[in-house]
């Protein structure tokens, strides 16, 4: 029984610092499907160093109506095989992630790499693309944060077009609608508008009549 105890308390430290396959978890983030080195099927080499620096918060959707968080830019480029080296920022203290899809499945489950960061703070990690022209779909996977700006995309090579809804890029499919709320201070002004309006129409007719009988 002490023997067991005291592996417990041995192992605590190595449990701060996991290595889950894929995954490498701390106190302040996580980091799923780092690839510095193994290869795509289609890459012989490695073709370019491409460094990133993805800055995360609220501040970057100045500008931007009915959006809460993006990231500070959100259309990125690499060539084919590239090994992308990504430095995550958050800025702000919530969670927020970099993630991004569609890469090749036998190397990425779910063909995903991900940096995830609790709070403020940075993190970088890096992730190998094939050949192909693609154009790669990036998120931030908490809720609502997508639909509330968080969206971006990374062309390779020519990349396959644009996807939509990235602020300040293309438009968004389902777009945002703020009906105006008539509450009582609004029905109120409008009257009070009416009422001036047709005074002041009223006036000037008087004026106008005085002018003409001269
Ligand atoms: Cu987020």
């Amino acid at each position: 029984m002490k023997a067991f105890i005291l592996l417990f308390f041995i192992s605590l430290p190595l449990c701060a610092a996991m290595n889950h396959g894929g995954m490498i978890m701390d106190e302040t983030g996580m980091i799923m499907n780092h690839n510095p080195d193994i290869l795509p099927k289609d890459c012989p080499k490695i073709s370019k160093e491409v460094d990133l620096t993805i800055r995360a918060g609220h501040k970057f959707t100045k500008g931007f109506e009915g959006k809460m968080f993006t990231y500070d830019k959100r259309d990125w480029q690499a060539p084919g095989c590239a090994r992308v080296n990504v430095t995550f920022i958050n800025e702000d203290d919530i969670r927020h992630q970099f993630m991004i899809h569609g890469l090749p499945g036998y190397m990425y489950p779910k063909g995903m790499f991900t940096i995830e960061i609790y709070g403020k703070g940075q993190k970088t990690a890096s992730f190998i693309v094939p050949s192909r022209d693609y154009t790669y779909y990036i998120h931030c996977e908490v809720s609502q944060h997508t639909e509330k700006g968080m969206k971006a995309q990374l062309k390779v090579g020519k990349g396959s077009g644009d996807l939509d809804s990235i602020l300040g890029l293309t438009s968004a499919l389902t777009p945002d609608i703020y009906p105006i709320n008539n509450t009582q201070i609004t029905w109120i002004s409008m009257l009070i508008s009416f009422v001036l309006g047709v005074g002041f129409i009223l006036y000037l007719g008087r004026l106008l009549r005085i002018k003409l009988e001269q």
